[in-house]
């Protein structure tokens, strides 16, 4: 599918541009109407590719054609190119369906939240090692720890993620969570490894989109 990766690149590509972080336009219309409506929504998305493109300083084709087979196919063409750029020049880090990606900036966790919303996305959360290996790479190339998207349960040494699910997946350092209640948020350590601290500290900002 197009639209959710698009959005996804969208939001890191806009994290990443100081001047641009109030985010990104809806699509006007769901493409459903009669008449032009689906034209109105491809143009729209060809707009917003062309946008990203000039942003990278990657050239960017006419669409050719008019089957919308073709047209949907040249749009997924242009983003996984996107794609690539963004992955090599190492502005995003990729597991899965997630994209990580740090605006280089420092923050409290409440910063951090803040700052990844307003983006479009949310503070990164590790649910896998191949997501924690991506956050590390941040970690590691800033050195500098990143508050994850984790806090202590009412139930102190219990952490659960943000929505509230329990953890289906924890990296941490030997001896830790060692706060009992009184270090409720997570940060990850240069070698991926994760401890329970007080939430106040400076970290690196790093989202997940
Ligand atoms: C600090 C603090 C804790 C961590 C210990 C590990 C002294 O406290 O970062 O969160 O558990 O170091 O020694
Ligand atoms: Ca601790």
């Amino acid at each position: 599918m197009l639209s959710p990766m698009f959005h996804k690149i969208l939001g890191a590509v806009f994290f990443l541009l100081p001047c641009c972080s109030q985010g990104f336009p809806a699509l006007a219309g769901n493409g459903k109407e009669a008449g032009n409506g689906k034209e109105d929504t491809v143009s729209q998305l060809e707009h917003r590719i062309s946008r990203l493109e000039g942003v990278l300083f990657i050239g960017f084709p006419a669409l050719a054609g008019n089957g919308k087979e073709d047209i949907v196919s040249q749009l997924e063409h242009r983003i996984s190119r996107l794609e690539g750029v963004l992955h090599l020049e190492k502005m995003i880090t990729t597991a899965g369906g997630k994209i990580f990606a740090t605006n280089g900036k420092k923050g409290d966790f409440h910063a951090t939240v803040k700052e990844c919303q307003e983006a479009g996305g949310s503070i990164a959360t590790p649910t896998n090692p191949s997501e924690n290996d991506a956050i590390l790479y941040f970690v590691k190339s800033y050195n500098t720890y990143a508050y994850l998207g984790i806090k202590e349960s009412l139930i102190p040494s219990k952490f659960q993620f943000l929505d509230g699910p329990k953890l289906s997946y924890t990296n941490w350092h030997s001896k830790e969570p060692s706060g009992k209640g009184e270090e409720e948020c997570v940060e990850m350590y240069t070698d991926g490894t994760w401890n329970d601290k007080r939430c106040n500290q400076n970290r690196l900002i790093v989202c997940q989109f």
